[in-house]
């Protein structure tokens, strides 16, 4: 009887007793869910768009500059530092460059650079006389200085750069030699002003133990050409003085044809030989193809130019 009682109350209950009541009585079981399945609470909606964005909030305080701000600074400063010394350094390279120029024309390196015509003081201290970019190694125009003189006087030079000099051979040597090429060119005037000149493309001294052999090449000029004339051709040949007998001839040149010089046998330049106003004789200061006689000439200039 009382298993019968429990039975209906269980199947009444099923009906009247509440979803929380009957919950009491099964082991698993969702208090939310209805009794046919469904959920007692709705579900869940979908989750809806966001909201505007409130008004914005006070300024705050501005913070102290970081360090990537001060670098950028810095940065900023050094390049206009830099820029303004590469300015100064331009300014200072092209100022040192004019001065170089009008130091060099002050005291030039060689008469090519000189302005000056006439004496000028080199860097190397040595003094020199300077024409046109050329140094004059022999000048005569008066008469004034005596030019028939013996071997050392010829080696080391004599006279004076204000009047009538020869600079001497081992300077020539020195000059033509430690140059790639050096040029000759000679200036002549007669009594009368008529003036030429001669020049010759290669032009190079030797050595004392050579006697300062000659090397000549490459003539032209209006006064003609009388150191290379075919049968005396005074390219090669040795320096001869009246003590040093160095030419190819049975007599000493020097002593009998004309004054120390380049001789062979014994040839038609003697621009060493007697300086005379009214002489024509072989023996007299001589280029000859100019008018082709002995004598007549007032001055010669002899002067060399190197290319280092
Ligand atoms: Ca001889």
């Amino acid at each position: 009887m009382n298993k019968f009682i429990f039975l209906a109350s269980v199947l009444l209950g099923t009906t009247v007793l509440s979803q929380q009541q009957q919950c009491r009585f099964v082991p698993v079981c969702d208090e939310n869910q209805r009794p046919d399945g469904g959920s007692i609470k709705g579900d869940k909606g979908e989750v809806g768009s966001p909201g505007k964005a409130g008004p914005h909030g006070p300024q705050g305080i501005k913070g102290e500059q970081g360090l990537m701000g001060d670098a950028t600074v810095l940065i900023h400063l050094v390049t206009n530092l830099m820029e303004k010394l590469e300015q100064q350094s331009n300014l200072l390279n092209e100022t040192s460059r004019k001065l170089e120029k009008i130091y060099e024309y002050v005291t030039p390196v060689s008469c090519k650079s000189a302005l000056v015509k006439g004496r000028q003081k080199l860097r190397t201290g040595d003094e020199v006389y300077c024409d046109n970019g050329w140094q004059v190694f022999q000048h005569r125009y008066d008469g004034s200085e005596n030019f028939n003189k013996p071997w050392e006087d010829y080696k080391h030079g004599f006279g004076n750069l204000s009047s009538e000099f020869w600079l001497g051979l081992e300077k020539l040597h020195q000059i033509t030699t430690s140059a790639r090429r050096c040029r000759l060119r000679i200036n002549f005037r007669d009594f009368k002003g008529s003036h030429s000149y001669a020049e010759y493309r290669n032009f190079s001294i030797g050595s004392e133990s050579s006697s300062y052999q000659l090397t000549l090449a490459g003539f032209s000029g209006s006064a003609g050409d009388s150191m290379l004339v075919s049968s005396i051709i005074q390219n090669g040949m040795r320096f001869s003085t009246v003590d040093r007998d160095n030419d190819l001839d049975g007599r000493n040149c020097a002593f009998q044809d004309g004054g120390p010089w380049w001789h062979k046998n014994c040839g038609y330049a003697r621009l060493n030989g007697l300086w005379s106003r009214s002489s024509t004789s072989d023996t007299s200061m001589s280029w000859y193809h100019w008018k082709n006689r002995w004598g007549g000439l007032k001055s010669s200039m002899m002067k060399v130019q190197c290319d280092y």
